[in-house]
């Protein structure tokens, strides 16, 4: 039989984007305890100043600790995973390097909002996490990420009697938005609907190892800012230009960049 020449020969790189506290790195730590025992796994973290979420990853005890790797973004947290995704293509090769080949790298967003979605030129595939402790309008809401990444992850389903949120329809509303994209109504502590994260996981790097699967750019962005690390308003700002986009990495915006 002729051998595949399209096939991929490097580990898959996933995305996981999502405002700030959806539950991306909770998410990732799950994915890390149910994939480890099958799968040679790395994970790379964008904190905006910090390496806090790489420094939680390694607490829980999911994975070796060398193979959860800090990339601190300055300011923008979008930049670092779509203008200028160097240091995290840098980051990845490194844990490849280091470890012989993976399967999978994961990468978590430092996310700040519904626009961050990951360059495909980063990623090869990308997972978008709401939760519904943000209210279940939120999918109504819209964005790139919402409505166009591989799969949309409606989180901490436990909450919703608490915060008076209908999951089911919250995850109808969000299969609306996607046209039928694939939607995972996820809970760390429901287990059923952990297989469904980790069956989409497998089924898609499946997809990718047979050279099925095609990354796609769920972009533009929509316009945007970020408050200064003075706390002062920063600047507002699209990603929408790569090419020509000079976008400041310094830890305050000294000045229009967009
Ligand atoms: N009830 C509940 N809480 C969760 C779940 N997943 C994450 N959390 C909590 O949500 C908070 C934010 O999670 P984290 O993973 O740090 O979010 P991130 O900022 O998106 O990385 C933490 O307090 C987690 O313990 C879940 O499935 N159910
Ligand atoms: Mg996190």
């Amino acid at each position: 039989m002729p051998e595949n020449t399209t096939a991929p020969t490097r580990a898959m790189r996933l995305g996981v984007a999502g405002p700030v506290g959806t539950g991306k790195s909770s998410l990732i730590a799950t994915l890390c305890r149910a994939l480890s025992g099958e799968l040679r796994l790395g994970v790379i973290t964008n904190d905006i100043y910090t390496d806090e979420d790489a420094r939680y990853l390694k607490s829980a005890g999911v994975l070796d600790p060398e193979r959860i790797r800090p990339v601190e973004t300055g300011a923008c947290p979008h930049t670092a995973i779509r203008d200028d995704v160097t240091a995290n293509l840098l980051a990845a090769e490194d844990l490849e390097a280091d470890f012989g080949s993976l399967d999978l790298v994961i990468i978590e967003s430092g996310g700040d909002n519904l626009t961050a979605t990951f360059s495909p030129a980063l990623v090869d595939a990308q997972l978008f996490v709401l939760d519904v402790a943000g209210g279940g309008d939120v999918v109504r809401k819209g964005g790139p990420g919402i409505a166009r990444a591989d799969l949309l992850v409606i989180n901490k389903t436990d909450l919703g009697p608490y915060v008076g949120v209908d999951v089911e329809r919250m995850a109808r509303e969000g299969r609306e938005a996607r046209r039928g994209g694939s939607v995972v109504a996820l809970s760390r502590h429901d287990e059923e609907s952990i297989r469904m994260l980790t069956g989409w996981v497998r089924d898609t790097l499946a997809r990718y190892r047979a050279g099925d699967h095609t990354p796609v750019d769920p972009g533009p962005m929509a316009p945007h800012s970020h408050a200064d690390r003075d706390g002062k308003g920063g600047h507002t700002h699209t990603h929408a230009d790569s090419a020509t986009h000079t976008h400041d990495q310094a830890p305050a915006h000294a000045g229009p960049s967009a």
